[in-house]
């Protein structure tokens, strides 16, 4: 069904488009006023006269049937993007490009009443936090969904939090964050989150260097005591958790790791790294020194890291490491002893490393460097091999560039990102030159385009200063091509004003259609915090529930919830300061809806919707007190408030459930403590 779908999109009806593009060439725009083009149709108007009125090209009419989906319809694809310093990841619906869901992670998110007083929420947010103080916020970069085979399986959805070194787990049954884990060695990243082909290791690398653990040390001690890291957290996927005990993190040179992705197929066990400031630049210390910026731009080649994971993986399990907070680190001289660590040299100040379809390549951009680079991972593994003599300040292998490089592709100003399709094209952003780059893969890809390999193809402007971008399936084993979305930072002039502050440009382009052929198709204004990456899934792959699988479900653990309540066997019970209230919720009343409690009290409420009815979610606000609880059809949901101020609370119902959804009410009364005895 999807699938014919995805054919249906991308083959508009070339009949009425030809009627549609004839008609309007030999017309014009009847005139510039926008708004009466809009509010002054006539009846009965043609696709023509309404496209005419409007003054709408062509193209626009292309472009439109290839992302309109119709009322009811579904899309063919979901993708999964990082929602930056909204701390949340957004699922949008490709092509139409309409947000479908936004899913709280790091932040509070009051819809799913995610960290407003949910027990659960609470446990997997306090689990990120420091231990001196909570953390609330967060900053999402790189959504990683789980992978068998290399291949997307529609099971997790993983992404890091660049501000404080931690990773979510969200389970796609529900589309609800399960997991959050702080990195116990580092204290910010960015190289995450990235799944090895079988979702074993979720790779979180670091960013800018610290000393490990968390600890002081003045900036004058950069080289000695500052250091980068790469974090492997074992996935359990049994369990649907990351498995702390199991996961390690190796010490690096404090250069600042940027991106990572894992090897595949034929580079499989392998990880590659970039980084930036291996000129080890520790900005302006005094005034009229060098800022980073220009301080961390100096040397014409940074360091690409090549890590052994499986060898890792056996050294770590043998022992070889240090504890740092809890966490096992393989220290970076045993990493040089064990072969774990080689570099490669990548120009300049690099950014995104993405790895080909079968794992042949790895493309390196350099913000300053108007070419992406191709290493081998055959050339890159005859150079190990091979040996080298030369060696970084802390002793790390550097291969020779000359000997890892494939080719060398000329693409323009501040490339960053690759992507892949399956017609042997990738994909790369150009930052400075607000543009992406269509161009060719070389060896077991040539055959599958007409093009030499290794050139450029084309480039198509976009608007304006693009980050990431996204093919559907595009870092897979088997990318689907059709569509890609440029996650631009800047959209200037794109939309109606909103003020200073802008959403970011979300673009869909074609790319369906081999050769100089890429066609930009619709903006969609992102504004929610700045996403980084995203990645987009064939929808069919995703199978979430429609409801919970039994009545009184404790969505945290996926299992049945022990405070469950049936009906009729709504109470409170009472003791020592201590209220529990089993309540259950169905359209449209709350049993009980009266609940009287006395100043001072620690009441409990274990909230369960027997709903079996998909959609038929019911929300829990009590005033005062800054709770919000969801209650999604079969859920069991517990929150505890501590009722120090005495009134009159009504709580109710959030959700326009009913036609008597108002009438879904009741009081949360607290007798003052002068009351008491009375
Ligand atoms: S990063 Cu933002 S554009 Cu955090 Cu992957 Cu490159
Ligand atoms: Cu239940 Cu409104």
């Amino acid at each position: 069904m999807a699938r014919r779908n995805e054919e249906t999109m991308m083959r508009p009806p070339a009949t009425t488009l030809l009627a549609l593009a004839v008609a309007l060439a030999a017309t014009g725009c009847p005139d510039d006023d926008a708004d009466r083009r809009i509010t002054t149709p006539r009846a009965g108007e043609t696709v023509t006269e309404i496209a005419q009125r409007r003054g709408l090209t062509p193209d626009d009419l292309r472009a439109a049937a290839k992302t309109y989906m119709p009322t009811g319809q579904h899309d063919p694809y979901v993708m999964f993007s990082s929602g930056g310093h909204s701390g949340q990841v957004i699922v949008i619906g490709v092509p139409s490009m309409r947000i479908l869901r936004v899913i709280g992670v790091f932040t509070p998110e009051p819809w799913q009443g995610w960290g407003f007083g949910s027990l659960a929420s609470e446990e997997v947010l306090s689990a990120g936090d420091m231990p001196t103080h909570q953390l609330r916020w967060g900053d999402t970069h790189h959504p990683a969904l789980s992978e068998t085979n290399g291949e997307y399986d529609g099971q997790w959805c993983f992404v890091n939090d660049k501000a404080n070194a931690r990773v979510a787990v969200i389970d796609l049954r529900d589309f609800e964050t399960k997991q959050i884990v702080k990195n116990p060695v580092a204290i910010n990243d960015h190289g995450g989150t990235f799944v090895t082909p079988d979702t074993e290791w979720v790779i979180e690398g670091g960013q800018y260097a610290t000393p490990l653990g968390w600890e002081y040390a003045s900036i004058d001690d950069y080289q000695q005591k500052y250091r980068g890291t790469v974090t492997m957290w074992k996935f359990d996927r049994e369990r649907g958790r990351i498995d702390v005990e199991r996961s390690f993190t190796m010490e690096l040179p404090p250069y600042w790791q940027d991106l990572a992705d894992a090897g595949k197929l034929v580079s499989d066990g392998w990880i590659f790294l970039n980084s930036f400031n291996t000129e080890m630049a520790t900005g302006a210390t005094a005034p009229g020194e060098p800022p980073f910026e220009v301080g961390a731009s100096q040397s014409d080649m940074d360091y690409l890291h090549v890590i052994n994971l499986r060898k890792a993986v056996e050294v770590a399990r043998a022992g070889r490491t240090i504890d740092v907070r809890g966490m096992k680190v393989i220290p970076l001289e045993t990493s040089i002893e064990e072969g774990l660590l080689h570099f490669v040299p990548e120009p300049k100040s690099p950014h995104g490393v993405d790895v080909t379809p079968g794992g042949e390549f790895i493309v390196v951009s350099g913000k300053l460097d108007p070419h992406v680079t191709i290493f081998s991972f055959q050339k890159i593994q005859e150079a190990i091999a091979r040996g080298t003599a030369d060696r970084d300040p802390f002793g790390v292998p550097i291969l020779p560039f000359d000997q890892c490089v494939e080719a060398q592709v000329e693409l323009g100003l501040g490339p960053l990102h690759t992507q892949f399709d399956d017609k042997g094209y990738a994909y790369t952003s150009l930052f400075l030159d607000s543009a992406v780059a269509r161009w060719t893969l070389g060896g077991p890809y040539q055959e599958r385009h007409p093009e030499p390999g290794w050139t450029l193809v084309q480039k198509l402007p976009v608007h304006y200063n693009i980050g990431h971008l996204a093919a559907v399936e595009g870092d897979t084993t088997t990318p689907r091509g059709g569509f890609l979305v440029t996650l631009n930072k800047w959209s200037v002039d794109r939309f109606v004003s909103t003020g200073p502050l802008l959403p970011q440009n979300f673009q869909l382009v074609d790319i369906g259609v081999p050769g100089e052929t890429m066609e930009l198709l619709y903006d969609m204004p992102m504004g929610i915090g700045e996403p980084h990456y995203a990645q987009i899934i064939v929808a069919d792959k995703l199978s979430p529930w429609d409801v919970y699988p039994e009545v009184g479900w404790d969505p945290l653990n996926q299992a049945p919830d022990p405070n469950a309540t049936r009906q009729g066997e709504e109470r409170i019970v009472r003791g020592d300061g201590r209220v529990d209230v089993y309540m259950t919720v169905v359209r449209s009343r709350f049993t009980p809806e009266h609940i009287e409690v006395n100043q001072g009290d620690v009441v409990t409420f274990h909230i369960t919707n027997v709903e079996r009815a998909k959609d038929a979610t019911h929300g829990w606000g009590l005033g005062g007190h800054n709770v919000n609880l969801s209650l999604e059809p079969g859920e069991t949901a517990s929150c505890t408030v501590e009722v120090t101020q005495p009134g009159v609370y009504p709580f109710y119902c959030t959700e326009f459930c009913s036609a008597l959804h108002l009438e879904m009410t009741g009081y949360l009364r607290v007798r003052p403590v002068e009351e008491l005895g009375k």
